[in-house]
């Protein structure tokens, strides 16, 4: 079959951070730069006579882009293509389809929570073949080649119909063109207890109300598909459900500043349970009137009540892990009921192995991230079911008292304790500014010279002594390979904890991460343990920003966005 070669220059931006390659669409948009980087993808892996999924969260200049890998993969020998309906695969979604049908890896066209349309964000990401994110061994690779690439291959065809479903013959490759939806409600009512939480949901329409908002993202269709049709909600439970390649101008990220659509009604209307999604659907948040649950909480609540869920009752917990910023209070179940844990790097991509190795059911990262190892990348709506499951069978057992989100999370703090979290992101800082601080941190943890020193906050006249200070770094268990440089840890010695890391997923400037955790043992009376995030830490932000000169090396007063 005739394969074109074009000839290309390299750019020498095309490092895949956290999670792919992420841009702003303008960028996507240069002449060859897209090409580049699928050609690069297609060097660094052996597609030959294999089956590729595509997918992605449908944002701006997807269908633009699913044409080109379609070309670039078929020109590099790729068998089959899987494509999501008019390009949409939400990413848990697309995890699971790449398993389902044994697909050699995937293609992700999302920048996640970023904003899209023409003047915001695109991304570009590769999945494995067990669903996950490509280790870091393979992205470092894509970004080696994409560095040495004079040509890429290419097929002339004309454009494949997006939004019809079938297979078809494509040059040398076949195309799927699937539906989006059913393979992942298909996941779902494996896991959980559908007819429990139906029979919950249908028993409570007026005292115990949902509301899902998909925020314009990919999520919609799914929520509606499982929400609506499986577990019989009326559609006035879903809201924002329609894709936008724009996300309607808003910034699809499920936290209490960008999800304001959904906090406003659930205050409003003082509904008892909330939740929403990020624009790739892997996100969530949990929110009812009065009632925030802090997502390193959430990943603990349903690790202790996993035995509810038919998936974990029957397959049992094999371990549980979180990513290195996000609080401790999953350690504690793990601890409790003597499960294996695990602290790993930012990132989902460090859970695969552990999952892969059998040694991880359950985990979750600070970031409204949750997830299991039902796949291999975090999943929103898996989340809103499990605490609906969780709900669900918590009032089978209290006949008398409708119990409600905060109900469970008082529970979990009278037998855990609680730690409060906090993270502060100081969004597009000058990147002078922030080396200049990482520096800084780097000079007291190599002289140690804030070691055993004692910092008092003014406000609360509270007192920390600096226990430690290192650089996080993470030795996988499974196949041994470093990541050094995860983040600056500052640790307490009442046991609080901060940490600095430099965001991976920016599209412009730098964003600083500040994380603050505080632990207050389930003794220390209600009032201790009722406290908002911002009372109960604030001291510690105090000594915090103290302690690193925040403010003087970014220039900023107040952070970007608190979650
Ligand atoms: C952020 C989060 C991290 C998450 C990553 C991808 O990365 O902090 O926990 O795994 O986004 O999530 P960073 O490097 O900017 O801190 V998603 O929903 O954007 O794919
Ligand atoms: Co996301």
């Amino acid at each position: 079959y005739p394969v074109k070669e074009i000839p290309t220059k390299p750019f020498t931006d095309q490092k895949p951070g956290t999670s792919g390659l992420r841009k702003r669409v303008k960028v996507f948009q240069q002449e060859h730069y897209t090409e580049n980087f699928i050609q690069a993808i297609f060097d660094s892996i052996d597609a030959k006579g294999q089956t590729l999924v595509i997918g992605g969260d449908g944002r701006y200049y997807s269908p633009e882009t699913v044409q080109i890998v379609l070309k670039i993969g078929s020109a590099n020998g790729v068998a089959r293509f899987i494509v999501g309906k008019d390009s949409i695969l939400s990413t848990p979604a697309a995890s699971n389809v790449i398993r389902k049908y044994k697909a050699y890896g995937g293609i992700l066209l999302t920048a996640s929570h970023n904003p899209g349309g023409p003047d915001n964000d695109f991304g570009i990401k590769y999945n494995v073949s067990n669903g996950g994110p490509a280790p870091e061994s393979v992205t470092n690779k894509m970004f080696e080649a994409s560095k040495n690439i004079s040509k890429y291959f290419i097929i002339e065809q004309p454009e494949v119909n997006l939004s019809r479903i079938g297979e078809f013959t494509y040059g040398p490759s076949k195309v799927s063109i699937i539906d989006s939806v059913t393979d992942y409600t298909t996941l779902l009512e494996g896991i959980f207890d559908f007819p429990l939480i139906k029979s919950f949901l249908t028993s409570h329409t007026h005292d115990f109300r949902v509301l899902f908002d998909g925020l314009h993202g990919v999520t919609g269709p799914y929520a509606e598909s499982i929400l609506v049709d499986k577990l019989g909600l009326s559609k006035a439970s879903i809201q924002n459900c329609k894709p936008l390649p724009d996300f309607g101008g808003g910034h699809p990220d499920p936290n209490l500043t960008y999800a304001h659509s959904l906090v406003e009604v659930v205050e409003s209307k003082g509904i008892e349970f909330g939740a929403a999604s990020d624009g790739d659907g892997d996100r969530n948040m949990i929110y009812g009137k009065g009632a925030f649950v802090t997502p390193s909480d959430s990943v603990a609540i349903i690790a202790d009540w996993a035995d509810v869920i038919p998936y974990f009752k029957k397959g049992g917990v094999k371990g549980l892990a979180r990513s290195m910023p996000t609080s401790k209070a999953i350690d504690l179940v793990a601890q409790k009921k003597g499960f294996e844990y695990f602290e790993v790097p930012t990132g989902w991509k460090f859970f695969g192995n552990l999952m892969d190795a059998g040694r991880l059911s359950i985990c979750g990262e600070e970031s409204f991230g949750t997830g299991s190892d039902h796949i291999r990348e975090k999943d929103g709506l898996w989340a809103v079911i499990a605490w609906l499951n969780i709900l669900a069978a918590a009032n089978e057992d209290s006949p008398n008292k409708l119990l409600g989100i905060n109900d469970v999370l008082q529970r979990h703090y009278i037998i855990y304790g609680r730690s409060f979290f906090s993270r502060y992101d100081y969004e597009e800082v000058s990147s002078e500014g922030a080396s200049a601080m990482v520096d800084h941190l780097n000079q007291a943890l190599s002289s140690g010279s804030l070691n055993d020193t004692t910092h008092k906050s003014s406000s609360t006249s509270e007192s920390f002594t600096i226990s430690g200070l290192y650089d996080f770094a993470y030795t996988d268990p499974i196949d041994g390979s470093v990541s050094k440089n995860q983040g600056q840890v500052i640790t307490f010695s009442d046991g609080s904890r901060v940490v600095f890391r430099l965001s991976g997923t920016g599209s412009s400037g730098a964003t600083v991460r500040m994380y603050v955790e505080r632990y207050v043992a389930n003794d220390a009376g209600d009032a201790e343990l009722g406290k908002s995030a911002a009372d109960g830490l604030k001291g510690l932000i105090e000594v915090a920003l103290e302690v690193s000169q925040l403010k003087k090396f970014l220039k900023v007063e107040e952070p970007t966005v608190i979650t």
